[in-house]
């Protein structure tokens, strides 16, 4: 039987109820395992459960969030486009460059040359860079192998993350992210073939959800609706990249199948935002790629508050349009440059994320949530979305155990 753990003199920070932030000043939790069983003010917690009370912990005053959750990442691949960032400051569009077979193909070529070993290596190094952030729930998705053989390995490598590490880690399969070299202007044999890989790829338990890159430089309609058709006879989720350079009316498709979220969405237009929030889809925002890409069309967050299409935020972790390893800075970036509020912005990383995720039992502090948070060196967490590159991290705990400070790293 698991030990009752109490842990007091929070200040906890719910995000659950109605009232602002979930504010609850001085309280507490009782964690049994990896389960939040008990979340209240320490003067309402009953007799019994404190009596079974085997282990405590005084966290003297400190603030407390839900633990951070990181959506979208394309956190597996080889190299880095360090030499590219030069080239688009030299004057060169990022999509001419990916035209030109740079881009996502030229981190393709260096995925494929490096070996499961290296790969899990270079992840491994990442993950932690967002953890030590806070972050205890990770999406991790494939998409630059795209290759049958390179595709799995890279599931394979997202999969053992979650095992080598204390980390949550969700898979989305994202074959559909650029067309490979083998498949140079037959983009629909390609979807032929990333289709028929997925069966196998879902038989060995690698998928927990669909992605494709609907634009310009990525997939039509059509080809996306056709991926689609395949997760939803397979009984997976999706999501799209959508609206991301120009409007292509993806989110509405991806609203058709009630996907669990649209990302990107800087062109979404008035129809698209309908249409998500109908289906129930969530907005996720990411102000690190339009940071990075130097964008300037913002996405409609007034009309998706309107609509109340509920909005997450995510680091969009990737070689060429996001090379960004804190959570914590994309809080700020959402509020800066999306014009969120410091409170939207934390529920973006948490209740939001988990919503884009598929996942009920994480994103607040509540009985029967996980017990995955965060304890805080800052007086509010609206200081989360204030400062910029501080790490005000001081202690993560993830399924109940505190993986930080990690003891076993030093
Ligand atoms: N949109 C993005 O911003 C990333 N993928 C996508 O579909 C960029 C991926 C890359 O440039 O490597
Ligand atoms: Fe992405």
């Amino acid at each position: 039987m698991n030990t009752a753990v109490l842990w007091r003199g929070a200040r906890l920070f719910t995000l659950a109820g109605n009232g602002p932030w979930g504010a609850v000043p001085d309280g507490a939790m009782v964690t049994e395992g990896d389960t939040l069983r008990w979340v209240g003010p320490l003067a309402e917690l009953p007799q019994p459960l404190r009596a079974a009370v085997g282990a405590e912990h005084d966290l003297q005053g400190a603030c407390v969030t839900p633990g951070l959750i990181d959506c979208h990442t394309h956190l597996v691949y080889g190299g880095e486009r360090a030499a590219e960032f030069e080239q688009r400051l030299q004057g060169a569009s990022y999509e001419e460059i990916a035209r030109a077979g740079g881009g996502i193909r030229s981190t393709v070529r260096a995925t494929r040359e490096a070996s499961d070993e290296a790969l899990l290596a270079s992840a491994t190094r990442r993950a932690r860079e967002l953890m030590a952030d806070g972050v205890t729930t990770l999406e991790v998705k494939s998409g630059y192998g795209l290759a049958a053989e390179h595709e799995a390995r890279c599931l394979r490598v997202a999969r053992r993350l979650g095992q080598v590490l204390p980390l949550s880690v969700r898979t989305t399969y994202l074959a559909a992210h650029a067309v490979p070299p083998e498949y140079e202007g037959r983009p629909d044999d390609y979807v032929d073939a990333l289709i028929g890989w997925l069966p196998a790829l879902h038989a060995e338990g690698l998928v927990d959800a669909v992605d494709g890159f609907c634009d310009r430089i990525g997939f039509t309609r059509e080809q996306t609706r056709r991926i689609f058709e395949a997760a939803r006879a397979l009984g997976l989720p999706v999501k799209l990249h959508a609206e991301q350079l120009s409007d292509q009316n993806g989110a509405a498709l991806a609203a058709e199948f009630k996907a669990m979220s649209c990302d990107h969405l800087e062109h979404l237009n008035e129809a698209g935002v309908r249409a998500m929030a109908a289906a129930g889809t969530v907005a996720v925002l990411l102000p690190g790629a339009y940071y990075f890409l130097r964008d300037t069309t913002l996405p409609p967050v007034q009309a998706l508050r309107e609509h109340g299409v509920p909005i997450a935020i995510a680091t969009d972790h990737n070689p060429g349009s996001s090379p960004a390893l804190s959570l914590q800075l994309m809080l700020h970036m959402a509020c800066t440059l999306f014009r969120l509020t410091p409170e939207e912005a934390l529920r973006g990383v948490t209740v939001h994320a988990a919503r884009a995720l598929g996942l009920r039992d994480r994103g607040q502090l509540a009985a029967g949530q996980r017990a995955d948070f965060v304890v805080w060196d800052l007086d509010h967490p609206r200081e989360l979305a204030y400062w910029f590159g501080r790490n005000a991290c001081r202690q993560v705990v993830q399924g109940g155990q505190v993986v930080r400070p990690d003891e076993s790293a030093t």
